[in-house]
């Protein structure tokens, strides 16, 4: 493909996937693995078969838990030498907090200390993995932090806990004097009934109660967000606005339904396009993680076509939030619901006592303010034309 196509994949779009995304076996709950284990070095080439930026891994997608000391040493030299060969770079890292036994009743919440302490070292040599390989940004989602029971566990212990670990931790990397953040990654339930912190703005509120807040962000999941029933873009937007949108995870998810992955914007196109239009016109510079899996139906091919088609799809609706930016008749639309003729200036803005005497002597003309139709209707509806690909730009005019 010519390097012109605007929707090749190219490294200034910072696509990147985890070794557990496309090395995804497709075991589930009902039934066995049916794709091959691909080693951390077969995917990374994969990665950069198909155009990818940067790999991401949890501390045991790389280093089997059960490895010995030189095994790990040799892994991490093959993997190191991997990401030379191929220009494939690896921004996060994060520990897995979730699979091993001994986490079953959570890890920096678990109620045995002994669970606790593990969870820290685990995540301290986690940490020390990561910037080993490159890593920048370091994220924690907690599984398994939560209860099927609320006879377990008190939540405002877990929550001290939680606080407690994750201050431990950024006070190591300080100590290191480690180049990381770090970023929360909210959950609502999946693997656990409950988990704690369940929204994208629980995590953000509760990162201002830790002794570094500078330090630490949001890492928000579509599907995560999606599975609350949530609108993911505004929860996107909020981490954004309070200067915590550190790291995103993109994927898919039919509301509802058991935790998907599904390949980003296949199951709501519309929210995809809103939330890369959202991406693309402030400026977001980080990873587009793509934290999604293929099928189970797929073969090697149809992961790597999984893999093009996130990245495909990203690209299509940035393509897409150009032209709804620069549509004439969408544009108007949209200024025509924000005309502003600056005669509620003197009300609106900043309080003061005389603006307040003034808006509370103001007469509105309420009958006009409850007949405004607003047009959304048509503006939907040209949004869905723009999508579905039957308002072209050549209707689109110029910005
Ligand atoms: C999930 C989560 C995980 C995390 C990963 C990185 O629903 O399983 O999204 O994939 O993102 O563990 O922390
Ligand atoms: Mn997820
Ligand atoms: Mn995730």
């Amino acid at each position: 493909m010519p390097q012109t196509d605007p929707y090749q994949p190219r490294h200034e779009h910072r696509f990147t996937f985890g070794l557990w995304t496309v090395g995804n076996t497709g075991r589930d709950t009902w039934g066995h693995a049916v794709r091959e284990v691909l080693s951390p070095v077969d995917i990374v080439h994969l990665l950069a078969e198909v155009g990818a930026y940067g790999v991401n891994y949890h501390d045991n997608d790389l280093v089997p838990a059960e490895a010995t000391p030189s095994e790990r040493d040799r892994i991490v030299r093959d993997f190191k030498r991997a990401l030379k060969d191929t220009g494939i770079v690896n921004p996060m890292a994060t520990t897995n907090l979730a699979a091993d036994p001994a986490f079953k009743d959570g890890a920096f919440t678990a109620n045995d200390p002994a669970v606790r302490a593990y969870a820290l070292q685990k995540s301290l040599r986690g940490i020390d993995l990561g910037v080993e390989t490159g890593a920048t940004t370091y994220v924690f989602w907690g599984g398994r932090e939560g209860v099927e029971s609320d006879a377990s566990k008190d939540p405002l212990e877990a929550l001290k806990r939680y606080r407690e670990a994750l201050n431990y931790l950024c006070a190591y990397v300080k100590d290191r004097g480690y180049d990381l953040k770090f970023a929360l990654e909210a959950k609502p339930n999946e693997p656990r009934s409950d988990l704690f912190l369940p929204t994208t703005g629980s995590m953000l509120a509760f990162l201002h109660t830790l002794d570094h807040p500078e330090m630490v962000g949001l890492n928000p999941e579509v599907a995560h967000e999606q599975m609350a029933g949530l609108n993911f873009m505004h929860a996107v937007a909020q981490a954004w606005d309070a200067g915590k949108l550190f790291h995103i995870d993109l994927n898919d998810q039919n509301y509802a339904r058991f935790d998907q992955d599904l390949r980003f914007g296949s199951q709501n196109p519309k929210a995809a396009f809103f939330l890369v239009k959202f991406l693309e016109d402030v400026g977001y510079a980080g990873s587009r993680h793509f934290d999604a899996h293929a099928y189970r139906t797929e073969d090697a091919e149809g992961v790597k076509e999984f893999a093009r088609g996130c990245m495909r799809t990203y690209l299509l609706f940035k393509e897409k939030a150009r032209q709804f930016n620069q549509d004439r008749e969408i544009q108007a639309l949209v200024k025509a619901a924000c005309a502003d003729d600056g005669a509620m200036t003197p009300y609106l803005g900043t309080y003061s006592a005389k603006k307040a005497k003034a808006l509370r002597a103001h007469a509105f003309d309420l009958a006009a303010l409850r007949q405004r139709g607003l047009a959304y209707e048509r503006l939907d509806q040209l949004t869905i034309e723009l999508l579905a690909g039957v308002r072209g730009s050549a209707r689109a005019g110029r910005a």
